[in-house]
């Protein structure tokens, strides 16, 4: 009997439910005619997509491989257990825990594992560059505990460690992350470590945006300097959306402790399947070739960017994500997203350091290459997305929707020749 898979369901699903058949249907399309670039978001291998979709997510596993509280576990074992063991070798750590839901909830493990409320966290600061979980003002994490928050220098754009370490000297954080969601250049993890010991403070890498890239040797790696890592699985990594945990063995059981039963329930365990499937993809020659295409298409896009007078914050970047703020071109980050988007180009809005507009309008646009990668895209066809953009945000400014409409029809033309696992769904 062969395997049923998620592709065989979506035939069923055209039948028992055709208007989510058809939204999804116009999701892949969609997602098939633009130019995705924004650098959080990837495109699944097939394998992915179909371990998403298969019988794994009827069943529940509270509990670890082998200490479970329901029946049932022989086969939902092993395939937790070979994503753990695929997680380690790929990362070379002591420890994992794939069962996090997603990024937040597997932050939030970790102040329930190593933190009493009210004791003092040091993340970056949100508009700087870092995460909600690393102790922002309107997260959990900024109204149960103490926090204080990094900057980066308002001339270079990058961490100043000396600042970091300033600050850890003055306030004694229990705990310190480095990492975030808008930081264009590679992060010292030796130095944060040094801080870390000397302030005698946990040091937590968040390395959700760059796991794929260390993974494949694209960036350097946190293991050895940051005794806890914590990472989403759906963004370089390119696996299913989720999240994992790792460790020395030293933190391993109060972050088990903290997943479950601290914060969660079941783990989803189609999650599980298409993250250990992600992290065979991972392990592979083409996985490292493609981390290192992420890299070299994001610089050649800063460089077409920065040639048609883009402002990049840095002034480029080393890893996948590019920063531009759009003072100089006398737009905001939002119309100018919202006329990109129209013309087939897809990014998101984002604050630059030391914004002097409001996180809902701001200055910035944030874009990255890992979904363009993963289509075949090279640093030959940079050069045309900077065009492309340039052309749209100034025709964003003018209104000029029809404008618009001719660069969304080329952009249309263009991705053809680039597809996408699991669009059209056969
Ligand atoms: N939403 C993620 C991102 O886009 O970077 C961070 O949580």
């Amino acid at each position: 009997m062969t395997q049923r898979t998620g592709l065989d369901l979506a035939a069923r699903l055209a039948d028992a439910d055709p208007e989510i058949a058809r939204l999804i249907e116009a999701e892949g399309r969609r997602q098939f005619e633009k130019i995705r670039l924004i650098p959080s978001e990837n495109y699944v291998s097939q394998a992915v997509l179909e371990a998403t979709g298969t019988v794994l997510t009827n069943k529940y596993s509270e509990g670890y491989a082998r200490k479970r509280y329901y029946e049932g576990q022989q086969i939902i074992d092993e395939v937790e257990e070979l994503a753990v063991a695929r997680a380690k070798e790929l990362f070379g750590v002591e420890h994992a825990n794939v069962q996090p839901y997603s990024g937040s909830p597997a932050n939030l493990a970790i102040y329930l594992a190593f933190m009493q409320p009210g004791d003092t966290v040091m993340g970056m600061s949100l508009p700087m560059g870092g995460h909600l979980t690393h102790g922002w003002s309107v997260s959990a994490t900024g109204k149960w505990f103490r926090s204080v928050q990094y900057s980066v220098g308002r001339e270079t754009g990058r961490v100043d460690l000396d600042e970091v370490r300033e600050i850890a000297r003055a306030e004694r954080p229990k705990l310190i992350f480095c990492g975030g969601t808008a930081i264009p250049r590679l992060i010292d993890f030796e130095g944060y470590a040094e801080i870390a010991r000397e302030v005698d403070a946990l040091l937590v890498a968040d390395i959700a945006h760059i796991a794929g890239l260390i993974a494949g040797g694209a960036h350097p790696s946190p293991v050895g300097h940051a005794p806890v890592i914590s990472t989403t699985t759906h963004k370089t990594l390119r696996g299913p959306r989720g999240a994992m945990l790792m460790s020395d063995q030293e933190h391993a059981k109060p972050l088990d402790r903290a997943v479950f039963p601290g914060l969660q329930g079941g783990p989803h365990n189609h999650t599980t399947a298409a993250i250990a499937v992600a992290l065979k993809e991972a392990a592979t020659q083409e996985f490292t070739a493609y981390a290192g295409q992420i890299v070299e298409n994001a610089k050649a896009l800063a460089t077409a960017l920065i040639e048609r007078g883009f402002d990049l914050v840095s002034g480029g970047t080393d890893n996948h994500l590019i920063l531009v703020d759009l003072t100089n071109k006398d737009v905001g980050g939002k119309p100018a997203a919202k006329a990109l988007d129209r013309a087939g180009i897809e990014l998101n809005y984002n604050t630059v350091p030391y914004d002097t507009r409001k996180p809902f309008d701001p200055s910035g646009i944030r874009i990255g290459t890992p979904a363009v990668t993963t289509r075949g895209l090279t640093p030959a066809h940079m050069a045309q997305i900077a065009a492309w953009m340039d052309e749209a945000v100034e025709a964003g400014k003018k209104d000029d929707g029809e404008a618009l409409d001719r660069i969304a029809a080329d952009v249309r033309d263009f991705t053809k020749a680039f597809p996408i696992p699991g669009w059209p769904a056969s």
